[in-house]
């Protein structure tokens, strides 16, 4: 990848796509290309075409998504398979008929089998039921991936998949309803903390195992296999993850001590717990030669010190 490539990152505003904006501007790469949804609605197709046709990206960041927690995906499944089958639809036909030199797809690992065994080897996708909660989006990711192998196999084209376990860190949506665990936990915890309550509230029971990972190590990855890997080296798609799990208990009792509050944790039985484990296995990503770098405490406490800059202070 040259410097003065044209780089197109879809979704620059999002989690993970202002993590790769980052990345690659401390790499050096000047001509990023943004547009908010508001300057260009992936959904519409002949924006999109135009888009491309007038700005010919060499390499494309395919970020954009519907996404959310467990709540938001198990309630608005319609706006979750439609928006993301038209978003990525829509981009990876335009990169395909501009000629992009490489486009990297993101997924997520709820492409998996609700009970697939663990940790979750890349081969296991399509091996048995999805999880009821996420199965929108889960379908609308594997059909992304699909998309890229078969335009990979009947065109010619690089086009890469990726699927991150939970991610985390700056840029994160911190609203209750529709977020992930990880921002949610750090604002309820936060604000107990300052309200001086004896409790706070954790859905589920509290046991479904989880992993995550700092949206700044998903972003070097993703740079990474732009910049070192191709599609026949990749196969369908790969992992990224860091192989190391904990349970929501264990989760919110870390979260609890970074943000210094000794209260209580009550579980909302009413709320879903979802998939009970979802593990990477990231054999094939070291293989590729990535390794993560930040573990679990210092990416939340550093999460934690952009959450009360920049959220908790508006709150
Ligand atoms: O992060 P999360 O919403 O999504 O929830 P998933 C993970 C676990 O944390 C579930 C529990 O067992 C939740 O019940 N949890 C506890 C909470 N307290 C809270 C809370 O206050 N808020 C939230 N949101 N959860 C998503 C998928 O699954 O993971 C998406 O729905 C996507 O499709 C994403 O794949 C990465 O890990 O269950």
């Amino acid at each position: 990848m040259d410097k003065n490539s044209k780089v197109y990152i879809a979704g620059h505003r999002g989690l993970v796509g202002s993590a790769i904006v980052r990345n690659l501007k401390s790499k050096g790469y000047e001509q990023l290309i943004l547009r908010t949804s508001k300057e260009l609605d992936l959904r519409n197709q002949n924006a999109v075409q135009q888009f491309f046709e007038k700005e010919r990206p060499d390499y494309v960041f395919l970020a954009a998504a519907k996404v959310g927690g467990i709540l938001a995906n198990a309630t608005y499944p319609a706006q979750f398979l439609y928006e993301n089958l038209m978003i990525q639809s829509n981009v990876i036909e335009a990169a395909k008929q501009n000629k992009v030199k490489k486009l990297i797809f993101l997924g997520s690992t709820c492409i998996y089998p609700k009970l697939a065994p663990q940790p979750l080897k890349e081969e296991y996708l399509l091996t048995g039921e999805l999880e009821p909660t996420n199965e929108a989006y889960a379908i609308a990711k594997i059909a992304g991936i699909k998309m890229c192998n078969a335009y990979n196999k009947q065109y010619g084209t690089e086009f890469i998949s990726v699927m991150p376990t939970n991610l985390y860190g700056p840029y994160d949506n911190f609203d209750l309803e529709t977020s992930h665990v990880l921002p949610a936990l750090m604002r309820k915890i936060h604000k107990a903390k300052v309200n001086q309550d004896e409790s706070f509230v954790v859905w589920g029971s509290g046991s479904p195992l989880r992993e995550f990972l700092h949206v700044d190590d998903m972003a070097d990855a993703c740079v990474y296999l732009m910049e070192n890997c191709n599609a026949e080296q990749i196969d369908e798609f790969v992992n990224i993850g860091t192989g190391k799990e904990l349970s929501i208990f264990e989760l919110a009792q870390t979260l609890c001590k970074v943000i210094g509050f000794e209260g209580k944790l009550e579980f909302d039985a009413t709320k879903p717990d979802g998939t009970p484990r979802k593990l990477t296995d990231v054999t094939k990503l070291h293989q590729l030669g990535w390794h993560h770098k930040i573990e679990l405490q210092r990416g939340v406490q550093d999460t934690y010190k952009w959450y009360l800059e920049n959220v908790a202070n508006y709150d």
